[in-house]
């Protein structure tokens, strides 16, 4: 009696395994959108959700800069003073290569997109059903419906004249068509030259959460070991810990920080700061913005409103958008609603490290035909990239 139950209870659980393997594998299938399905991603935002913050509960304890990065000798040496005593100033990390060095931190988009891809297209007979792999391993990595149909058509193609297949012709093949999806021709340089004679002026916009703050401090260090001077704006006055999280970025590389009061005008902020980047002859003005807005009206309200006081004096030399690389589609729609605000020069993809969805380089870009200008590859002060599409597809296939 007791061995029959045994037996019904083990039947019930390996049925259940197996049905769930076949969900599982169904719902794989199922995952990327068919091709039928692209109105959605042009469709109108309509419910933007600019307000929401990024995927993740934003309001959870959040690491902050001095624990994120301080390497051990950093911490302000106390003589006399202790309270009012200066940071040691940190030197950065020089910028040339450093996706080259931070290529490690791709490897989820590595395995999921480059080394899958290559494996597939080794496949010895290259059937419908590979094919049909290949762009599921393209949609699911984010890149995006016309741009995997294309890359696929193109893929085909040249694999038939290619007739036999070597591992080396193929990631020859595949990296060229990748780099050419990537667009290497766009212009990828953080603007920072003022045609006035001033500071240049360069603003950072995006959803709450999305790694705007860091974004803007890492960007003040890459600027500094450059050879700029650096003021920052703190134009999200929201909460006042906004304003301490980017002053320490700034102390850490000796960049003044301007701030006004707690739910101050953030044009006002952005105002001075220039003025005072104009007064103190710098060369670099960031201007960090609050991207908490409860509707889009809110936001082009505050956004355009920002961006005209500055053009008082100024006009912007870039308009960075901050988007975090793990959102995926809802970031194409955050992306759509603040370049109807203002006009984004460039694009800045966080938290690259943190997903293997790399292929979204590739649907922002088509999405608003500007450039991916630099890449967030870790919460480090100096994990920010300039995005160079070579080396940046090298990380994908590997080696
Ligand atoms: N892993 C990872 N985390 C990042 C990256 N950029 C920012 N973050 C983290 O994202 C969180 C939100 O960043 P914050 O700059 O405060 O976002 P903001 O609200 O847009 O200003 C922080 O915990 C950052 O350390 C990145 O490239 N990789
Ligand atoms: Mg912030």
């Amino acid at each position: 009696m007791d061995i029959l139950i045994l037996a019904v209870v083990i039947a019930v659980v390996v049925v259940g395994a197996l049905g769930g393997l076949i969900v599982g594998s169904r719902r794989k299938k199922q995952l990327p959108p068919p091709p039928s399905a692209a109105p959605d991603i042009t469709a109108p935002p309509a419910e933007p959700h600019v307000g929401d913050e990024a995927e993740t509960p934003r309001e959870e304890p959040r690491r902050t800069v001095e624990e994120v990065d301080l390497p051990d000798g950093s911490a302000p040496v106390v003589v006399e003073e202790p309270p009012t005593e200066a940071p040691a100033i940190e030197i950065p990390e020089p910028t040339a290569g450093r996706l080259v060095r931070l290529r490690a931190r791709l490897s989820r988009s590595q395995n999921a997109l480059g080394k899958g891809l290559l494996t597939l297209l080794s496949r010895e007979h290259l059937d419908e059903d590979t094919w049909e792999e290949v762009e599921d391993t393209l949609l699911t990595a984010d890149v995006g419906v016309q741009p995997t149909l294309e890359l696929v058509e193109r893929l085909r193609e040249r694999v038939k004249v290619l007739g036999t297949r070597t591992p080396a012709e193929l990631r020859g093949l595949l990296r060229e068509e990748l780099v050419a999806l990537i667009d290497p021709g766009m212009d990828r340089t953080v603007h920072t030259e003022n045609e006035t004679g001033g500071p240049g002026i360069v603003m950072v916009v995006g959803v709450n959460g999305t790694g705007k703050t860091t974004t803007t401090g890492k960007l003040a260090r890459v600027l500094v070991a450059d050879g700029n001077t650096v003021v920052l704006g703190a134009a999200d006055t929201f909460r006042a810990a906004a304003a301490d999280q980017l002053e320490t970025w700034g102390e850490r590389v000796g960049a003044h920080t301007v701030r006004g009061p707690e739910a101050g005008d953030p044009a006002s902020v952005a105002f001075d700061a220039v003025k005072e980047g104009k007064e103190m002859a710098a060369d670099v003005v960031l201007i960090d913005t609050a991207g908490r807005l409860h509707t889009k009206t809110g936001l082009m309200d505050e956004l355009g409103k920002v961006k005209r006081v500055v053009e008082k004096h100024a006009p912007l030399d870039e308009v960075l958008l901050v988007l975090d690389a793990t959102t995926g589609q809802n970031g194409l729609v955050q992306a759509r609603v603040f370049a109807e605000v203002v006009d984004i020069t460039g694009i800045v993809l966080t938290k690259l490290d943190g997903t293997a969805k790399g292929g979204i380089v590739v649907a922002v870009q088509r999405e608003l035909g500007v450039p991916v200008k630099l890449i967030g590859l870790g919460e480090g002060a100096d994990d920010l990239a300039p995005f160079e599409p070579d080396a940046f597809v090298d990380a994908l296939i590997g080696e």
